[in-house]
């Protein structure tokens, strides 16, 4: 089934040959999920240093910082076409006794890439340097407990479905047998349901879908949640040949392998067949609905679970684009713009106010943006000098060590 998707992506329009593909990809997990195993492994490059110092509470306080750490690679496909490929890495997330504020930073995060958006399009002279920052997919790695979802899995899913493109992950899956990996992903899909949560589930209309897409999606959809092996070492087998797996006393894994993992499949998805398709819908539809709703005054949800639709061409209980989407999402937001202040809808009211209000709401969302901005400067900074610390303690170390050696050295000279 692999080769469909494969096949698929010589139907990709090739415009893009030149410029490279702008394409980012965001990896949520619990610390230990394998996050930055994967995004290696996924890049087939040491991208992300799997060594990282555990992150501990400070004196002050029982939260673990969440960090939202970005690197970019430059991949081809299996046409040459340039990939930009932009990965956020979430070390941090899920570790403290309340995540709530892990959560909001993720989806403000998110939320301000479409500000910026909207920002941009409003602007007289459009900035020729201006850079996307979207997120066209999240994928949510899933500990392979061999159960269904926990807390902590439902309420990210719930919030962060509606705003951005959700794949769920079962990470580690060599730690589940065949049958256990069944089960799991059985009941992961069961809690999907049964909360109703808006993941990306393939969507498509079935009024305007090519045969081959259709095979496509509807197998994708089998998979769900995608079961994944990373690792971070390469190993030359005795034929010469060059894998990357994970060494056990009894074999070497190769994480490439589609019988054992849909790791292989879950990459061509989001690199070939899938790219395309998870921006176009993180434009058309997500985007569009922030957009409507910013300028609105309406306010996506913090939380409240989305309406499940029907059809072969909804995402998985992700909100229907029918006007009744206004009503959905009447709650929370307060990164949103609000609604009139008398009540009135924008709509009624005079020409002159309404300039008024819309000049208002760009003023605000200015400062939202200059706000998150500077949030995310400050994190920066606390994270690089953290990362000065160490270096500089590494500095001393070194040179205690240098130090010890020529006086042992010395010692050694002189007897
Ligand atoms: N068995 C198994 N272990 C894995 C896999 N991926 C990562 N690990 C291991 O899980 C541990 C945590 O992985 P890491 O990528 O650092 O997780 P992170 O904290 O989410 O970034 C490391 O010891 C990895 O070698 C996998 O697919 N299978
Ligand atoms: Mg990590």
């Amino acid at each position: 089934m692999a080769s469909i998707i494969e096949a698929s992506s010589t139907l990709r329009k090739r415009k893009h040959l030149k410029r490279g593909i702008n394409f980012t990809v965001m990896v949520v997990g619990q610390s230990g999920t394998g996050r930055s195993t994967f995004i290696n492994t996924l890049c087939g490059q040491q991208v992300v240093d799997v060594s990282t110092t555990v992150m501990l509470p400070t004196d002050t306080s029982t939260d673990i910082e969440l960090q939202l750490r970005e690197e970019t690679v430059e991949l081809e496909d299996d046409e040459g076409v340039k990939i930009q490929l932009n990965i956020i890495d979430t070390p941090g997330f899920g570790d403290s006794l309340d995540n709530t504020p892990s959560f909001e930073l993720i989806s403000d995060y998110i939320r301000h890439q479409y500000d910026e958006i909207l920002l941009e399009e409003s602007r007289v002279r459009r900035n020729p340097r201006f850079k996307d920052g979207r997120v066209h997919a999240c994928l949510y790695l899933i500990n392979p407990t061999g159960h269904g979802l926990k807390e902590i899995d439902v309420e990210v899913i719930r919030q962060l479905g509606p705003i951005v493109n959700v794949i769920p992950v079962i990470s580690k899956s060599d730690s589940l047998t065949p049958e256990e990996l069944r089960l799991n992903k059985r009941l992961i899909m069961d809690d999907i349901d049964k909360y109703q949560l808006p993941i990306y589930y393939f969507p498509f209309d079935e009024a305007d879908i090519s045969e081959e897409d259709y095979r496509t999606n509807t197998y994708l959809r089998t998979l769900v949640p995608f079961s994944i092996i990373g690792s971070n070492d390469v190993d030359e087998l005795p034929d010469g040949s060059v894998i990357r797996g994970r060494k056990y006393p009894w074999g070497t894994l190769d994480v490439e392998d589609a019988s054992i993992s849909d790791f292989v499949v879950l990459r061509n998805t989001l690199l070939i067949s899938h790219l395309h398709e998870l921006k176009d819908y993180t434009h058309e539809i997500l985007y569009e609905r922030y957009r409507t709703e910013a300028l609105s005054g309406e306010s996506l949800p913090h939380t409240g679970v989305p309406p499940k639709t029907s059809g072969g061409d909804s995402r998985r209980g992700a909100p229907s684009q029918s006007s009744s989407t206004q009503q959905q999402y009447s709650s929370g937001g307060d990164h949103m713009l609000p609604p009139a202040e008398n009540g009135t809808p924008h709509h009624q009211q005079s020409n002159s106010q309404d300039t008024y209000l819309a000049r208002e709401e760009q003023i605000k969302l200015e400062e939202e943006r200059l706000r998150a901005f500077e949030e995310r400067v400050q994190q920066e900074l606390v994270y690089k000098r953290k990362e000065l610390l160490m270096r500089e303690q590494e500095l001393r170390d070194i040179e205690d060590r240098l130090e010890k050696e020529a006086r042992m050295k010395q010692e050694l000279d002189i007897q």
